[in-house]
């Protein structure tokens, strides 16, 4: 039987890269998406030398020719994966930088909306067709210096909402996941401009952080529920984490 076909964005490291990994566990093939080439290469690599069926393709979620092509491409699609995104600094409103929001909104927001649109098509015609946007519990509630990320992120919430109010009576599902803190390699690094000693503070005395295979088991269990099934949105934080603003920190 000709396997399922999953595509991931943002699978060049953390939670879509582990999210690939889990999904070709789970036996479907893996499309593997990202601006860097030898990452998604390299991972694809990595599981077809374990027997999955992967592929990778350089693509930027912001362009919104590139996607189509890539779309075009592909032919079918069965889950789609809206995992690229991220943030950039933590600034009050009162100083955020315009440019930082308006890129965090063309990844966090445009890129789900270019992606989603170009893949619909074949996702409908898959007759099962799934949405998974990896949105963040920055799209639930605001918090001091989140700015710019936060809107994004409550951007990208409001997409998924409105697409399965949409979808409904399609046989597509729309799943929401947003995840609170989660240690990735890149996230806070990448937010705090490759400053270590910011990003390494964001976990500072935080006993288990949720890991990037910790949401990637989420996306799993949530996609392979029948399919009626459809899991909205599913909040997942670290138990030493109560809110976007209450975190046990053991000092
Ligand atoms: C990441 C969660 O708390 O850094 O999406 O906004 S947080």
């Amino acid at each position: 039987m000709e396997k399922r076909t999953a595509v991931v964005t943002g699978a060049s490291s953390g939670i879509g890269a582990a999210t690939a990994r889990r999904l070709a566990s789970e036996g479907y093939r893996v499309v593997l998406t990202a601006r860097r080439t030898e990452r998604i290469t390299a991972l694809a690599d990595e599981l077809a030398a374990a027997g999955h069926e992967a592929q990778a393709q350089v693509l930027d979620v912001t362009d919104r020719d590139a996607v189509r092509a890539f779309a075009t491409d592909l032919g079918v699609c069965h889950v789609l994966v809206n995992n690229a995104g991220g943030a950039l600094g933590a600034d009050p409103v009162a100083e955020g930088d315009p440019e930082d929001w308006r890129r965090m909104y063309e990844v966090n927001v445009i890129g789900v909306l270019h992606m989603t649109q170009a893949l619909l098509p074949a996702l409908r015609a898959s007759g099962d067709g799934t949405v998974v946007v990896i949105s963040s519990t920055a799209g639930q509630a605001v918090y001091e210096g989140g700015g710019g990320y936060v809107a994004a992120k409550h951007g990208a919430h409001v997409l998924a909402e409105t697409l399965r109010l949409e979808l409904c009576g399609e046989p597509v599902r729309v799943i929401e996941i947003a995840p609170g803190m989660v240690r990735t390699d890149e996230f806070a690094l990448n937010r705090f401009g490759g400053d270590p000693a910011r990003a390494a503070d964001v976990y500072r005395g935080v006993a288990e952080p949720l890991t990037a295979e910790d949401v990637a088991d989420t996306v799993g269990w949530a996609v392979t529920r029948p399919s009626h099934v459809n899991v909205d949105l599913l909040i997942v934080r670290p138990r030493a984490q109560a809110s976007n603003t209450k975190v046990h920190r053991e000092l």
